[in-house]
């Protein structure tokens, strides 16, 4: 079979349909420095992370990835800690890059000999009603096509594979959000041992980390806003701001190695399978990061799919890959609603004190009450376990 991208949904459905000797190929446009610096998701839910293992793929983010059993809601100065794994069944979640899970999928697969072709672009795909699809790659050496009997659409939003089914069978559902995140790395010790989701005035903010000398910060910005509005200085005094308490000491400054802006979006795709073609992971659904969901989602995508082409290459049968598209929506609108529930809580309205109410309100609630932060905790760490 043909996988397209060589993002975490496609390196792992690569990885697993491996390990059953189910012959596939990987095609990825871009290439392998730039999929491995692309600096996105940390958070891993803990039954992905279980997911990750059984690909055998888990060794080196179980001893450098981070064990985390509470995040901290932050607002009106004040820090709120929802004991995520007291209130989940003790589940844990993992804080580990997801450019890391993709240099331990492309090392795993190029260390195997398994076929992954970097600087190859899908530009079409063809047959998909046929039982035997072909896409349309343009390679390194020139055009090339391939022909094979499914194509997993693993290329994210704004790839070929979701283009590709008919415009009368398609529905596309679609948010946008008055703000966006701009996102920094630093070599930074964090001054913080768990995530902290902060609601200001100012706007929200977001202190995440990647190992005891690196930290991810985020803070919400005008979508219109661009980096060469933010220098340095305005990043740090806005994210002391936003961050701070009256307990609590500055946060610790670093040079900034990476930064970059990201709209805020929730798209979901539907179907996702059409005839030989099974969209997986961004190419189907995108969240907004409030919820670090995007990546979890992608790789959930990828565990129903690979059973069910388990069950259908390897016994004949058909039944799970026929209901792979409402299996994963079901899941995916969760997702959707979870996203959508702690994004609207922690942005706060520059306009609408009404709204500005309601997620005060709100947030008593999550921090307050055992049932809302049960829910929330259940949500976060394990979003099948609700
Ligand atoms: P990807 O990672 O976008 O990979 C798709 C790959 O397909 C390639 N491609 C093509 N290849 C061949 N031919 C074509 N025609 C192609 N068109 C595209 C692309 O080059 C690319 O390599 O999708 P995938 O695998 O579905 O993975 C999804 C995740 O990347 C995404 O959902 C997450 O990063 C979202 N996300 C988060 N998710 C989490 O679970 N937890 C988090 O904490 C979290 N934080 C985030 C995030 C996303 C962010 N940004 C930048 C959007 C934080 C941020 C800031
Ligand atoms: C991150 O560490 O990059 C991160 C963490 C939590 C989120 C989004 C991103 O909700």
């Amino acid at each position: 079979m043909v996988i397209i991208g060589a993002g975490p949904a496609g390196l792992l459905l690569g990885q697993l349909l491996e390990r059953e000797g189910i012959e596939n190929i990987v095609l990825e446009h871009r290439s392998r420095e730039y999929i491995e610096k692309r600096v996105r998701a940390g958070v891993i839910e803990y039954g992905i992370a279980e997911l990750i293992d059984e690909a055998g793929a888990g060794e080196r983010m179980r001893r450098e990835g981070l064990q985390h059993h509470g995040v901290e809601l932050r607002f009106d100065r004040t820090s709120h800690r929802i004991p995520l794994s007291e209130l989940a069944d003790g589940k844990p979640i993992t804080v580990y890059g997801q450019q890391e899970v993709v240099k331990d999928l492309v090392d795993l697969r190029q260390g195997a000999g398994a076929s992954l072709f970097f600087d190859s672009e899908v530009v079409a795909i063809e047959g998909l009603t046929t039982d035997s699809p072909s896409v349309q790659v343009e390679a390194v050496d020139g055009p090339v096509r391939i022909s094979c009997d499914y194509v997993a659409g693993c290329d994210g939003s704004f790839g070929v594979s979701n283009k590709a089914i008919p415009k009368e069978l398609l529905r596309r559902h679609e948010r946008t959000y008055p703000f966006s995140w701009l996102g920094i790395l630093t070599e930074a010790a964090p001054a913080t041992e768990e995530l902290i989701y902060c609601r200001h005035e100012n706007g929200f903010a977001l202190y995440s980390m990647r190992s005891p000398t690196l930290s991810r910060l985020y803070l919400g910005v005008r979508p219109e806003d661009t980096l060469d509005q933010w220098s340095d200085d305005r990043i740090w005094d806005e994210l002391n701001t936003r961050l701070a308490t009256d307990q609590t000491p500055e946060i610790n400054q670093g040079p900034i190695i990476e930064r970059g802006i990201t709209a805020m979006r929730s798209i979901v795709v539907e179907p996702m399978r059409y005839g030989r073609l099974l969209l997986a992971g961004d190419a189907a659904h995108i969240v907004p990061p409030t919820g670090a969901k995007g990546m979890n989602l992608a790789l959930a995508d990828v565990r129903v799919l690979f059973g069910a082409l388990v069950d259908q290459l390897k016994s004949g049968d058909g039944r799970a890959l026929e209901a792979y598209s409402a299996t994963c929506l079901e899941r995916v609108w969760r997702a959707e609603e979870f996203s959508t529930y702690m994004t609207q809580m922690l942005h706060p309205s520059y306009q609408d004190e009404f709204e500005n109410g309601i997620q005060m309100a709100r947030l008593r609630q999550a921090a307050n009450s055992k049932e809302a932060s049960t829910v929330l905790a259940r949500n976060y760490v394990d979003l099948n376990s609700l």
